[in-house]
């Protein structure tokens, strides 16, 4: 069965612990279930990991040339800052997914700018945790038709 990576950043974990304002209340255990189940729908199985370092998450996009078909990753405040990220995402060139639960256009001016967005498949910002199902259908859409 062909498979997604899920691949969330750093802080992350805190979710449904603080700011529920900002992130709601479901928790990355929520996340996970969500985007295992919406997976499953369209017959993807998922592999899951949440770092708050760069270069395992780095290390992760790597590892996933080969044994999967596409990410989906939600790269926490690493979206603003990364290079590095961006470029382990084109270097593996898999289709992959940018998922934001916040709106960040409407956060700090900071959090205007991403590094992955021009080289995306899928971008979604604002939904909230449904979002990463609706990154889920539309990137393995994406893969469908690739
Ligand atoms: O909106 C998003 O999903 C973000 O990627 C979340 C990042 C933030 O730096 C980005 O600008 C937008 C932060 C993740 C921190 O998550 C927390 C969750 C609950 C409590 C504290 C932090």
């Amino acid at each position: 069965m062909p498979s997604l990576l899920l691949l969330n950043g750093p802080n992350l974990n805190l979710l449904g612990t603080r700011e529920p304002g900002v992130y709601g209340s479901d928790t990355l255990a929520d996340v996970v279930a969500l985007v295992e189940s919406t997976a499953a729908e369209r017959g993807f199985t998922v592999t899951s990991l949440q770092s708050n370092h760069e270069g395992v998450l780095i290390d992760a996009v790597h590892e996933a040339r080969g044994a999967a078909s596409g990410i989906v990753i939600n790269p926490g405040g690493l979206t603003h800052t990364s290079v590095a990220l961006r470029d382990a995402l084109t270097g593996v060139a898999l289709p992959f997914a940018e998922v934001h639960i916040s709106d960040v256009h409407a956060r700090e001016s900071f959090r205007h700018h991403s590094y992955l967005s021009d080289v995306a498949d899928v971008v979604v910002i604002g939904e909230g945790v449904p979002g990463y199902a609706r990154a889920v259908r539309e990137l393995t859409e994406a893969i469908g038709r690739a």
